[in-house]
């Protein structure tokens, strides 16, 4: 029987090359995000994989409707073996005296109390059967501040702060957490960030080569595979004319 894996934010970029890893070896996917549309034509591209798919759209910010989403799991598809906590982004990058508080809130919203709700939702089931993986897309963005990243830093900083907290919480039980931190990764984050402007977005790739959606999902899928005895707390994975979340070179 195939396991099963849930990939938040599956409808693009790093979540949708998970969605499809997992698939390619043999997963039955729940593929969530908020575009109902980009889900079902992804599952329809999953499927022909042979494996099973389930699209689920909701907000991870809407804790009732994850909440629906999650405890109206039909029974084939509940005992849920992998979580990719991976839906979120960045808004901005203005000095932090100048931030915008809407933006703040979506951050906060959906990058911490988002993964918080779907870890809340799925993780129990997990304890219960003494079995599972939760990996968290956290960042290099989360090892220290850069300009203007202030509260996407401090987001992904938290989730630091909560995958070590969690992989306290269930060390007496055979679940394992990761913590995934990406570096410069060519997906849709950066035209979210600049609310649309392609050009600028562009410029954060320019005279680098980034990396890839896929290239995070190698790293996740080799934290997953792993043997049973083996927990990968944490990958740091770079572009490599990048040190870290301020030195890139570009060429
Ligand atoms: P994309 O913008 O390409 O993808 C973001 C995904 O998150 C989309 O599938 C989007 O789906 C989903 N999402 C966003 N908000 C919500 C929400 N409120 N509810 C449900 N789903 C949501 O960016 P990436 O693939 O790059 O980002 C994925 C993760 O990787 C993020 O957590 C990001 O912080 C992290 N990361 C990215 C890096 C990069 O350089 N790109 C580097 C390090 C970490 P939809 O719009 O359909 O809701
Ligand atoms: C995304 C990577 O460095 O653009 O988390 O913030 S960075």
């Amino acid at each position: 029987m195939n396991k099963i894996a849930l990939v938040t934010g599956a409808t693009s970029g790093i979540g949708e090359a998970c969605a499809r890893k997992l698939a390619e070896n043999n997963y039955n996917v729940i593929i969530t995000g908020r575009r109902a549309q980009v889900l079902e034509t992804l599952a329809a591209e999953l499927r022909s994989l042979g494996v099973e798919v389930l699209p689920l759209a909701f907000d991870v910010r809407d804790r009732e409707a994850a909440a629906a989403a999650i405890n109206g799991l039909p029974a084939e598809w509940q005992e849920i073996d992998v979580l990719v906590n991976n839906a979120g982004g960045a808004l901005g990058l203005e000095p932090e005296y100048e931030g915008n508080y809407e933006d703040w809130d979506v951050m906060i919203d959906t990058n911490i109390k988002g993964l918080l709700t779907m870890t809340r939702l799925v993780v129990p089931g997990m304890v219960e059967r003494d079995r599972g993986h939760v990996v968290n897309i956290g960042s290099v963005a989360g090892d220290a501040a850069y300009a203007g990243g202030n509260v996407y830093c401090a987001t992904k900083s938290a989730v630091k702060a909560l995958s070590d907290g969690l992989r306290i919480d269930v060390a007496h039980t055979s679940v394992r957490v990761t913590n995934i931190k990406p570096g410069l990764v060519e997906t849709n984050f950066s035209v979210i960030r600049f609310h649309g402007d392609k050009e600028r977005a562009d410029g954060v790739y320019k005279g680098i080569q980034p990396l890839t959606g896929k290239d995070i999902a190698e790293s996740v899928y080799f934290a997953v595979s792993a043997p049973a005895h083996v927990q990968v707390a944490e990958i740091l994975v770079l572009a490599t004319h990048q040190a870290n979340g301020t030195t890139i070179v570009r060429k």
